[in-house]
């Protein structure tokens, strides 16, 4: 049977989107969107019911009863599988990490061309954390300290990843307990695949309890030691104003849009953007200048710290093609689409690699070194700009929305206090007195399964009129982005009314964007910090929060999912799960979808669950948000306790007469 084409609004609720769409249904041009609708998902695949890890198979196990060729069962073919994913996803998240490290070393020995220290004091405050001394010494002594201490943390064979320190204390204790504190970020992944070969680890419950520990070396080991560098290298964020979707790229200037996910060469191609050489050089060949935007989570890491614009997120990447605007697309790492080259082929763009992890037949191979950061940033620079004159009809939609990205866990503290009294004090007490109902974190990817968009924003919507914070990583911050939803008080009419109230005392949006999916640990650091605040529990698994990744699609993502149930978090993904295994065919396939949920539950607090309804995704996301205040005792939240702010109060005051308004102000009696 024919598959059902969608239409762009089907596939998209972006308009800009739409219209790019349309354009390549005009030009006869395929996309991710349209190949979705092509492709139909193996169904064996998808369910995690196919082992093909030794040449006897593939094995397809689809009857009741049914084993690989080898005697291996469902849920230990289910389980191998969900580990190989999350263990594939820690090794991106890490091996970013380590690129980090060994930069931040070559800064604190004089070896690069371009960076510096930019934020002294957060390097200060880490490297306390590991004892390392800072009284008297010079930055790039103590980062040549910390480098060497992160470094070490990959090729660790015994004891514990030194990060882990950063956990809730009872938290650690747990991990402790259950033997999953990750001895070295590398030695966890290469464990998980040893046992994972034919003929190894068949317990799928230890199977899974080896999945905790390579996720928690993500979670707190390489993800963790990632974020910490980029601030110490590029600034902690703070919120800046941007700009984000197509409408970001300019018809007049040469549009180099950086895509991936490690800033060390977005952030040197910003720089040199900026020199007054490279303006010249742009300017002699007819433009007015070089336009810098980002797509996926490369944006997010230029846009929180530079007010730099995200062209969109991650199914946005030949979209922004499709304008025909773009000089040169710049990719390192992940989330890379190898059908950008056959579609760059269509206009003038030149997809250009640099990572020497990273290369794809047919792109533009200029390879990235630390060491000549900025000569290679100008010479990708003056690429694309001679690609200009060899630009043909654009269309480049007028779509864009403002937004304020850059809530970093040291600014959220600082915002709540100011300098003399940071705190999470007034954030914790916002929840405690049901102002703010619960957290919802809600981040992750895009996927053209789902309509683009369309989870992320229903989903965030639907928890702001509920009283729910909201904050967001990765594609998902984008999306909401493009909506207006991460831009003060713009957004403001959207929410609940003790929300509100919150967010204008503070001044801050309903959605706070907190970064890049390896900021993901941003949000630990802050459940962290709610619960050495005091008054919402002594470990995460008690605050009212949930994580959501409603349109996820990368094993980045299971990875993230994995090490935040492990410390302690209700994590629902959308779409389907790798490991459902068909129970009207299968009838004892569902261990696994046991095991990650119930299961986890009962030894880390967190579970994992696939939920493909968003309004079930809603309803058990406030569920386990009342759940939770219940059992800390706080007072069941009511939507109309609260929602007066000051401003709003005192607009309602100024009709009243002065004896009124005395009486409601100090409590005068009218005479
Ligand atoms: Fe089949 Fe077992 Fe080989 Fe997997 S490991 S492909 S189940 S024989
Ligand atoms: S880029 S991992 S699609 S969030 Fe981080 Fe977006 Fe997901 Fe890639």
């Amino acid at each position: 049977m024919a598959r059902k084409k969608r239409t762009p609004e089907e596939f998209s609720i972006d308009p800009a989107a739409q219209q790019m769409l349309i354009r390549a249904d005009e030009l006869g041009i395929g996309t991710a969107f349209t190949r979705a609708d092509d492709m139909a998902p193996c169904p064996i695949g998808a369910d995690g019911m196919c082992c093909k890890i030794c040449g006897m198979g593939p094995c397809r196990l689809t009857k009741d009863g049914s084993t690989g060729i080898c005697g291996a069962t469902i849920d230990t073919i289910q389980a191998r599988n969900l580990i190989r994913a999350i263990s594939a996803g820690a090794a991106a998240h890490s091996d970013h990490g380590r690129d980090m490290a060994f930069t931040l070393k070559a800064v604190a020995n004089d070896e690069t061309e371009g960076y510096v220290i930019r934020d002294v004091a957060k390097l200060r405050t880490i490297a306390q954390i590991y004892d390392i001394p800072i009284e008297g010494r010079p930055p790039k002594e103590i980062a040549n300290d910390l480098a060497d201490l992160y470094i070490a943390q990959f090729g660790q064979q015994k004891g514990e990843v030194v990060l882990i320190k950063r956990a809730p204390e009872k938290r650690q204790k747990i991990w402790r307990e259950q033997g999953v504190i990750p001895r070295g970020i590398d030695r966890e992944v290469v464990e998980a695949l040893h046992r994972t070969h034919i003929g190894d680890d068949q317990d799928p419950e230890h199977i899974l309890q080896h999945a905790i520990r390579t996720a928690l070396g993500d979670g707190w080991g390489g993800s963790l030691l990632a974020t910490d560098i980029s601030d110490i290298l590029f600034g902690t964020p703070a919120p800046v104003l941007g700009q984000a979707n197509l409408g970001v790229l300019k018809e007049n200037m040469v549009n180099v849009v950086v895509h991936g996910h490690e800033p060390t060469l977005s952030e040197m191609i910003v720089a040199a953007s900026q020199d007054p050489e490279i303006i010249a050089y742009a300017k002699a060949a007819g433009a007015d200048g070089v336009n810098l935007s980002g797509i996926c989570c490369t944006a997010n890491e230029i846009l929180m710290r530079q007010g730099i614009p995200a062209a969109g997120n991650f199914l946005q990447q030949e979209l922004a093609i499709l304008t025909g605007s773009v000089e040169a697309m710049v990719v390192d790492v992940q989330c890379i689409m190898q059908a950008l080259v056959g579609l760059a082929r269509n206009f003038h763009t030149k997809i250009i690699t640099t990572s020497p992890k990273v290369k794809i037949k047919g792109a533009t191979h200029i390879q990235f070194d630390e060491h000549h950061a900025l000569t290679i940033a100008k010479d990708i620079l003056r690429t694309a700009i001679d690609n200009f004159q060899n630009r043909g009809e654009t269309k480049i939609p007028n779509v864009r929305e403002d937004l304020i990205p850059g809530f970093s866990h040291e600014y959220i503290n600082y915002m709540l206090g100011g300098s003399y009294r940071s705190s999470f004090r007034p954030l914790n007490d916002a929840v405690m007195s049901g102002r703010i109902r619960g957290i919802a974190a809600i981040v992750g990817c895009n996927n053209p399964r789902s309509q683009h968009d369309y989870l992320h924003t229903y989903i965030t919507r639907e928890l702001l009129k509920q009283d729910v914070l909201v904050v967001e990583t990765g594609c998902g911050a984008i999306a909401s982005a493009k909506l207006g939803l991460l831009l003060g008080e713009a957004g403001l009419d959207q929410v609940g009314p003790g929300l509100r109230e919150i967010c204008e005392t503070i001044g801050i949006p309903p959605v706070l964007h907190m970064g890049s999916c390896v900021d993901n640990t941003r949000i630990l650091t802050v459940l962290t910090q709610i619960v050495a605040e005091g008054g919402l529990g002594d470990d995460i698994d008690q605050v009212p929060a949930v994580g959501l990744a409603p349109e996820w699609m990368s094993e980045k993502a299971l990875s993230i999912g994995a090490y935040c149930v492990a410390s302690g978090a209700y994590v629902i993904f959308g779409g389907t799960s790798p490991v459902s295994g068909m129970p009207d065919r299968v009838a004892d396939s569902d261990l696994v979808s046991h095991l990650i949920s119930d299961g986890w539950e009962k030894i880390y607090g967190g579970k994992l669950e696939f939920i493909a309804d968003p309004d079930e995704m809603i309803r058990k996301t406030l569920a386990h948000i009342d759940k939770k205040r219940a059992a800390l005792g706080l007072p069941e939240y009511d939507p109309n306790r609260y929602g007066r702010s000051g401003d709003a109060r005192m607009l309602e005051l100024e009709e009243l007469p002065w004896t009124e308004r005395r009486e409601a102000l100090y409590g005068v009696a009218a005479d």
